[in-house]
């Protein structure tokens, strides 16, 4: 199993090299955002001090917002939050819509803002139509922590990334490399054309495609499958009939290469088109035995939702403030520290394949 400890330390290194040179990296906070509600009571404006030796409050009430609440990644992410809100004696719940739309979330933020939730864990689906609704919330004292999808800068006060946004981009387009032989048509099957997450992969896979090693990797298309299991499945088989060329799909989302896996293992393009991306062990378990697909990979996603939740909690109890620099404590997972712009990395990237993807449950 991987362990937190085997993580932190390449994860620790690879923080500073995040967001270099790309637009895209983080959400893309924009002016608009920020002048939108000015007297926002953004939480970094005037903090007051950090004391890492603060206990957390019991009682907490805690609110994840996933992306859509039909997502099993999500559902993963967000049970073991709850879990974790359980060992500090606080009360979690998941809330959300059923579809991943950008505006889908606001009527959710809104409500919760109205319970008066100590803090809102959100998997923005898009990072700026949240953002006027969450400025509200903080505006009212609540703790915004975006996970998984970022959220604007300015409307959240920490975001605790899977892994590092330029270690997955290149490392699916060089997975992608080593299964095509470096060389051919290649397409992308994201989730939402908004999503962060899925937006800052790309970026980072389309900057490390110019590198002359994949000058014969040739990216033709990004299509996007708004992680619908049903529109993904559609989306995989366009594109192949669209490319007859293509050989190979990236999918950075686990419902995505789930349905695209599906498509592909009942027709001929089986063991002709690689496929690969981002997926979870128990959706892609079947598609690895089967031969549709040779490694994937991900993290773990029970202590994603793990550290969001210490976090959130430490946040609202003043262990932490937000800034660079502050560390928590993560129960199991240990002292963790904020990096640049507010974010907390939780680990490097795993790759799964036919000899270890039965050590993983989930
Ligand atoms: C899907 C979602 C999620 C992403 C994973 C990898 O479940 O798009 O945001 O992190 O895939």
């Amino acid at each position: 199993m991987m362990t937190s400890s085997r993580r932190l330390a390449p994860a620790a290194a690879l923080a500073g090299l995040l967001c270099l040179g790309l637009a895209a990296c983080g959400g893309g906070t924009t002016k608009d955002s920020a002048s939108a509600a000015p007297s926002a009571a953004v939480s970094s404006a005037a903090p007051a001090a950090a004391d890492p030796n603060a206990p957390i409050k019991e009682g907490l009430k805690i609110a994840f917002l996933p992306k859509a609440i039909n997502n099993p990644y999500e559902t993963i992410v967000d049970k073991a939050g709850i879990e974790a809100a359980a060992e500090y004696k606080g009360e979690a719940k998941e809330v959300g819509p059923s579809d991943a739309s950008a505006s889908s979330q606001v009527s959710y933020i809104n409500t919760l803002t109205q319970q008066g939730q100590d803090a809102i864990l959100i998997a923005a689906n898009d990072a700026n139509a949240v953002c006027g609704p969450l400025k509200q919330a903080m505006a009212k004292g609540i703790k915004v922590v975006s996970y998984d999808s970022d959220a604007a800068k300015d409307c959240r006060d920490l975001f605790i990334n899977q892994a590092s946004s330029e270690e997955v981009g290149r490392s699916q387009v060089k997975l992608m490399s080593e299964l095509v032989g470096g060389k051919g048509e290649i397409a992308i099957l994201s989730a939402t054309a908004n999503a962060t997450n899925q937006n800052t992969w790309i970026e980072f896979m389309k900057d490390e495609l110019t590198k002359p090693e994949y000058k014969d990797l040739k990216l033709v298309k990004v299509a996007y499958g708004d992680d619908d299991d049903q529109k993904s499945f559609q989306e995989t088989q366009g594109l192949l009939q669209a490319y007859p060329g293509l050989k190979g799909i990236i999918s950075p989302t686990t419902v995505g290469i789930s349905a695209a896996a599906r498509y592909i293992s009942g027709t001929d393009y089986k063991g002709e088109v690689a496929l690969t991306g981002l997926g979870t062990p128990n959706q892609m378990r079947q598609f690895v035995k089967d031969g549709t697909v040779e490694k994937f990979a991900l993290w773990n996603p029970k202590d994603l939702g793990y550290l969001a939740s210490y976090a959130a909690a430490a946040l609202v109890s003043g262990q932490i403030t937000g800034a660079e620099g502050e560390t928590l404590k993560a129960g199991k997972l240990g002292e963790r520290t904020i990096g640049k712009d507010g974010e907390i990395i939780l680990g490097p990237p795993f790759t799964f394949d036919k000899d270890n993807i039965d050590e993983f449950d989930f």
